[in-house]
């Protein structure tokens, strides 16, 4: 007989704010969270279908079987490396097909992933790896010109916590991965518990620097489940991922893990664009995948669309930012899938439309809650409730939603109400059957076609400028990404404006390790910004300003 294996405790990881015990009661009974982690999830999957394909990518056709030899070598070598539970590791990888395999590697140890963006550079990274004190950091070479591979030297040798640097070649593989699967795989065991945080996902933000949000295994994939429910991926669904695997819409919504539990095959697209998308929808038969609004208007503008078969396409799911009307009616018309629209946030709350809705419904609604435990309030600017129907800010607690940031107690104060409800920072309105339409933003913060970017940090950037006096930066519209980042500068006194171009300006941004969809497309010099009767700087009138 076997010894028996030891009971584990919940993992303690400081500066967490967890959910209030009756709340976490209320969901296990309610069925929202269950007993399981993230590991456990994709090796039921495995011991369901172990011979279906589970990922396509790189040229690659990998199966569950396969994806689950792979995930406990990797976890091995891993080990090897003095990784173990709670560790966090900042994983920053393009959509590779080790993606997967890696990161699972990791929750498979119990350790921590800090899911970054390929597209960040070193100043977001540097900062990850300070605030969760991490002790590895994986990435690939180069990624859109940036030199990864110099960036993990410099993070290797100067960081004080990080111990290991596994740099993947471009396009995955590489002599870092080979030495980390050399390893004797790890068997398949528990090492960490649903109620542990399983990884930190980056917010949106608003604020200075990037936040990260704690997700247990429980809260997430009972989130991914629900999204799974209403948006019918199923088995025999073939998903194709064009988003950055990082952001939770392409992660949960119900995403590449949704597809992972029910044991669907992922195609990964190394790049959006309507050429090589529309070659793998139809070489695999894609039936289902999610797009931010930019990125539908391409595929439906392109004459590719003409030439490529597609019909294999049932759901197309959009959300990130919103998407107008016109373009969503020509989803069915043009593409002739079924429009799933989707909005939500890294933090927790995701919404969806029915796939058997009206039209009226999915072209102008941005989906209702996934679960009757989603809490929803919408107040007006001293948090009492909106009349019924009445546009408000958005506040939001439930199973999905996360209770605070990881280490950032003041700021979580300004956000988190004391009953517990996210302010997200939208104004919507709900229909009387729960439906949201989002018709603003109240939160400092651009979307540039679905990118998040927070305006104060590029303005911190800035004002490190020598000839910069004050800066600041603000969204305005945009027909292809609905906005674009605009930095108005005062220049300083005996400054020559004359560096202040737009070229100057993102050099000067981009040398700071800024990444760079964060860069402005637009800089404007000005003696003086307009100001609020407050005496504040009007974004407002800055954003309403014709260039
Ligand atoms: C308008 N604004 C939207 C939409 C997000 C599913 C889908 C999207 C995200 C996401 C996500 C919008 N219409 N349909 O995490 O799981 C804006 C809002 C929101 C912010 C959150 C998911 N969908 N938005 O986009 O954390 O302003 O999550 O608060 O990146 O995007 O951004 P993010």
């Amino acid at each position: 007989m076997s010894a028996a294996v030891p009971e584990l405790e919940p993992l303690v990881l400081d500066g967490v704010v967890g959910h209030p015990a009756e709340f976490a009661d209320r969901y296990r009974r309610e069925g929202y969270w269950t007993d399981q982690t993230f590991p456990e999830m994709l090796f039921e999957t495995i011991g369901r279908v172990p011979d279906d394909t589970a990922l396509i990518a790189d040229g690659r056709r990998i199966s569950y079987a396969e994806l689950g030899e792979r995930v406990l070598r990797l976890a091995g070598g891993f080990r090897a490396r003095g990784i173990g539970r709670g560790d966090r590791v900042v994983v920053q990888l393009p959509n590779v097909a080790d993606y997967v395999p890696l990161v699972f590697a990791l929750f498979e140890l119990g350790a921590i992933p800090v899911l970054a963006l390929a597209a960040h550079d070193r100043n977001e990274i540097a900062h990850f790896v300070d605030l969760a004190e991490a002790r590895a950091y994986v990435t690939v070479e180069s990624h859109d010109g940036t030199d990864l591979a110099a960036l993990a030297a410099e993070i290797g040798a100067s960081s004080p916590s990080v111990a290991h640097t596994v740099v993947l070649s471009r396009a995955g593989g590489g002599a870092d991965l080979e030495e980390l699967l050399a390893h004797e795989p790890l068997a398949h065991e528990r090492r960490s518990l649903p109620s542990d945080v399983a990884f930190l996902q980056l917010s949106g933000g608003t604020t200075g620097t990037s936040k990260l949000i704690p997700h247990t295994h429980e809260g997430y994939l009972g989130s991914m489940r629900e999204a799974v429910r209403v948006g019918g991926t199923t088995a025999s669904s073939v998903q194709l991922v064009v988003l950055p695997m990082p952001h939770s819409f392409a992660m949960r919504s119900p995403g590449f893990l949704g597809a992972l539990h029910v044991g669907a095959t992922v195609v990964l697209a190394p790049d959006p664009s309507p050429d090589t998308a529309f070659a793998l929808i139809e070489r695999h038969r894609v039936t289902e995948t999610a797009l931010v609004p930019p990125l539908a208007l391409l595929w439906l503008n392109s004459s590719l669309r003409a030439e490529t078969d597609l019909s294999s396409l049932a759901v197309v799911r959009v959300g990130g930012a919103k998407f107008g009307v016109e373009a969503a009616r020509r989803i069915r018309t043009e593409l002739g899938a079924t429009l799933q629209q989707s909005y939500g946030m890294a933090e927790g709350l995701h919404t969806f439309t029915g796939l058997d809705e009206d039209e009226e419904t999915v072209t102008t609604r941005q989906g209702r809650p996934t679960s009757a435990a989603d809490e929803i309030l919408i107040v007006d600017e001293a948090d009492r409730p909106v009349p019924p129907g009445s546009p408000g800010h958005l506040l939001t607690r439930g199973p999905a939603t996360v209770r605070g940031y990881y280490r950032t107690p003041e700021h979580d104060a300004t956000v988190f109400t004391e009953d517990g409800y996210y302010r997200v920072g939208d104004l919507v309105q709900q229909d009387e059957r729960g439906y949201l339409t989002v018709v603003g933003r109240a939160k400092d913060q651009i979307n540039r076609g679905g990118e998040k970017i927070a305006p104060e940090e590029v303005e911190n950037h800035l004002l490190a400028h020598p000839a910069v006096h004050d800066a600041s930066v603000v969204g305005v519209p945009d027909d292809a990404l609905g906005e674009r980042t605009k930095a108005y500068v005062v220049p300083r006194p005996a400054a020559d404006p004359a560096t202040l171009t737009l070229a100057g300006t993102r050099s000067f941004l981009r040398e700071r390790g800024l990444a760079a969809y964060k860069l402005p497309d637009l800089v404007e010099v000005v003696e003086q910004f307009p100001s609020t009767v407050a005496g504040k700087v009007s974004k407002r009138a800055q954003r309403a300003k014709k260039d």
